[in-house]
């Protein structure tokens, strides 16, 4: 197994696709799918574009469906949720299929859609991923970071570092064995040198100072939490996700 790590949907290969390829958006469209299907959503289907979102959930049954909608952090006006983990509740969620567009995250799952097997990763279910790379050991695994508009994130990049940390502990194998670029060298870097304290490498991170300035800690403090929830979100049609 050789895992690459792409710290935005922009620096992946276009000519080419992994075996397994992992969307991460740890603020906050991955720490979403992966609460709201814990929560009980039938599923989570993915949207780069509005317009797209609103035509095809508009065949679904109100008392089915839940619109949510992010752009610049904030909740899209006439959606029932913005890109809140938090809003995420069985109450809220259970039974109904989340449709859900946001400024990166969904674009990066849009970036992977056609690999064999897409994943949606976040610090919250970093173990339930780790697991099923170790129990399906695909040939080729990308982690994609999300980032914002196309830099880098921290956020994503320490999540990814923490995959395949957990991958390294678990096979016991060299970090070059694993490795197959240099950005997973650093993402691993990274992770190890802040992983007793996520929540304080967030608020060093550009998009976590943005989502403090619109008052959203708690939804920092929640993400920021590693291995609480045995979720995997994975493909089970372009772009619908369910939990394995
Ligand atoms: O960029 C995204 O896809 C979002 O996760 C950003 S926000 O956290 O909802 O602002």
């Amino acid at each position: 197994m050789k895992v690459f790590v792409f710290h935005t949907p922009e620096s992946t290969p276009t000519k080419m696709v992994a075996d397994c390829a992992i969307a991460v958006d740890v603020l906050r469209a991955t720490s979403t799918i992966a609460t709201a299907l814990g929560s009980g959503a039938e599923a989570v289907q993915a949207f780069s574009d509005l317009d797209k979102l609103l035509a095809v959930s508009e065949t679904w049954a109100p008392e089915k469906r839940i619109r949510a909608g992010e752009r610049g952090g904030s909740q899209v006006e006439g959606f029932d949720f913005g890109n809140s983990p938090l809003d995420c509740t069985p109450e809220r969620v259970g039974g109904r299929r989340l449709f859900i567009s946001t400024t990166n995250g969904t674009r990066a799952l849009q970036c992977i859609e056609a690999a064999p097997t897409v994943l949606a990763a976040a610090l919250i279910n970093r173990r339930a991923v780790v697991q099923h790379l170790i129990q399906h050991q695909p040939e080729t695994v990308w982690i994609v970071g999300s980032g914002w508009e196309g830099s880098f994130s921290l956020e994503d990049t320490v999540c990814a570092g923490a995959i395949v940390d957990g991958l390294q502990i678990e096979l016991g194998c060299s970090l070059d064995d694993l490795a197959g670029n240099d950005e997973t060298i650093a993402a691993v870097s990274l992770y190890r040198q802040w992983q007793d304290d996520l929540l304080g490498l967030f608020h060093h991170a550009s998009h976590g100072k943005r989502l403090l300035r619109l008052n959203i800690i708690e939804d920092l403090k929640y993400c920021s939490q590693q291995d609480v929830l045995d979720v995997l979100p994975i493909q089970r049609e372009l772009g619908v996700l369910v939990k394995a």
